[in-house]
């Protein structure tokens, strides 16, 4: 059944299932089996050619991922989606599916750490070479293509920095050179935004995030067309052999069922608390996509729906303050990660983003005072009271 003609709210709880033929179960099954039977040897030899309908090896596909899978390509309306072990098996999965020796990719500067390394150090092994620009300015992603240019590799809003790329002009931009466009929407869900909608070609998840939401798995997912997913699937994803676990998928889809309902949330406990920091006088600068403030507002209203739950800052005082900062709380986690019900709060210069060289750091406006905080669904009261305490303190 098609799911498009209904909203969000109710494609995060149906899209993908349907009560289970043989037994009736509401609840979606976790098929924990690597292997599939074949009835007979000629169904078999059919299954594994493609040619018949069937599961064969859990490698290659398996009902519990299948179904997260569409729900993920439902949310995004996107023809279809892959599972995969964690979100840089999606980032990685995706890009080689696409790159060959020789090759040349454009990519935003503000952008994960995992993905700065997977573009810097491992994929010039390979000869597929990578510019890093500010994608905040198109043109500066319009001076970078060249012929050999594949893909343009944004995220938006970008880890750490909350960095905004204009989706659609960066795919026009794209378009234009003969490259794909990718787009990281890990921070946004597609409650926030959907690039798809925006002329992006292929969005990738770390589904461990919001789409898990409990902290408790780590998965990803690539979508885009049939055909290239079908071609990830049954190329890349099948020999490198990233695949999810049909339990952590299962977890993942429990998750997203009340994805919209936890955006949502995030999003006001993190505009309330982006507005705390703001007027705090303990503070140097605050970033929020959702604040007047934030130097691309503008374009954060054209291009999404919600500004997600994720903030950062600087304490006055710097690195030492910051340290301090985050010994004196007491609700918020001290940790990395992001998405959870849970606030957690971390250093992004020693902690997720300390890989990668302190000049491209600076570059990206990763200052070493920079506090990342992933507002949780706490009371709002109390994850301002929590950093207003630990801020007076310091
Ligand atoms: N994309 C973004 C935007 C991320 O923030 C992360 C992980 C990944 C991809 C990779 O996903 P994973 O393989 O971990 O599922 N971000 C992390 C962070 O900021 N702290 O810990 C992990």
């Amino acid at each position: 059944m098609s799911h498009s003609k209904y909203g969000l709210f109710t494609q995060a709880i149906h899209a993908g299932t349907a009560p289970d033929r043989e037994t009736g179960a509401v609840a979606v099954p976790i098929h924990m089996a690597n292997t599939f039977a074949f009835p007979t040897s000629q169904s078999g030899v059919a299954t594994f050619a493609g040619e018949a309908e069937g599961h064969v090896y859990t490698r290659w596909g398996n009902p519990t991922q299948e179904t997260l899978e569409r729900r993920v390509a439902a949310l995004d309306g996107g023809e279809a989606a892959l599972a995969t072990a964690s979100g840089m098996a999606a980032i990685s999965t995706a890009i080689m599916s696409v790159v060959e020796q020789g090759d040349h990719i454009v990519a935003t500067d503000a952008i994960y750490s995992g993905t700065f390394s997977l573009l810097n150090k491992e994929l010039p092994h390979y000869g597929v070479t990578t510019t890093f620009v500010d994608a905040s300015d198109p043109q500066n992603i319009a001076d970078a293509v060249h012929d050999d240019t594949r893909i343009v590799y944004l995220e938006s809003p970008g880890n750490p920095t909350l960095a905004l790329n204009d989706i659609a002009v960066g795919a026009e931009i794209a378009r234009g050179a003969g490259a794909l466009t990718f787009v990281d929407n890990t921070f946004a869900t597609p409650i926030n935004q959907r690039p798809l909608d925006l002329g992006a070609d292929v969005v990738l998840y770390s589904a461990t995030k919001y789409f898990c939401g409990h902290g408790d798995a780590i998965g990803g997912a690539i979508v885009g067309s049939e055909a290239f997913i079908e071609n990830a699937r049954t190329g890349i994803l099948r020999d490198v052999g990233g695949i999810i676990s049909p339990f952590n998928a299962w977890l993942i889809l429990r998750g997203m069922q009340t994805l919209p309902l936890r955006v949502e949330r995030h999003n006001a406990n993190a505009l309330q608390v982006g507005r705390l920091l703001e007027e705090h006088e303990a503070i140097e600068w605050v970033a929020y996509p959702g604040l007047e403030s934030h130097p691309q507002h503008e374009l954060a209203r054209r291009q999404m729906r919600g500004y997600g739950g994720m903030v950062c800052f600087e304490v006055k005082g710097g690195v030492e303050a910051g340290a301090r900062l985050m010994n004196n709380i007491e609700l918020c986690t001290l940790t990395v990660s992001l998405g959870d019900t849970k606030t957690l709060i971390c250093h992004s210069a020693s902690t997720t983003h300390r890989s990668v060289p302190a000049e491209a750091r600076r570059a990206a406006g990763i200052t070493d005072g920079l506090v990342r905080l992933s507002v949780g669904l706490e009371d709002p009261e109390d994850i301002v009271a929590d950093l207003d305490e630990a801020l007076t303190a310091i």
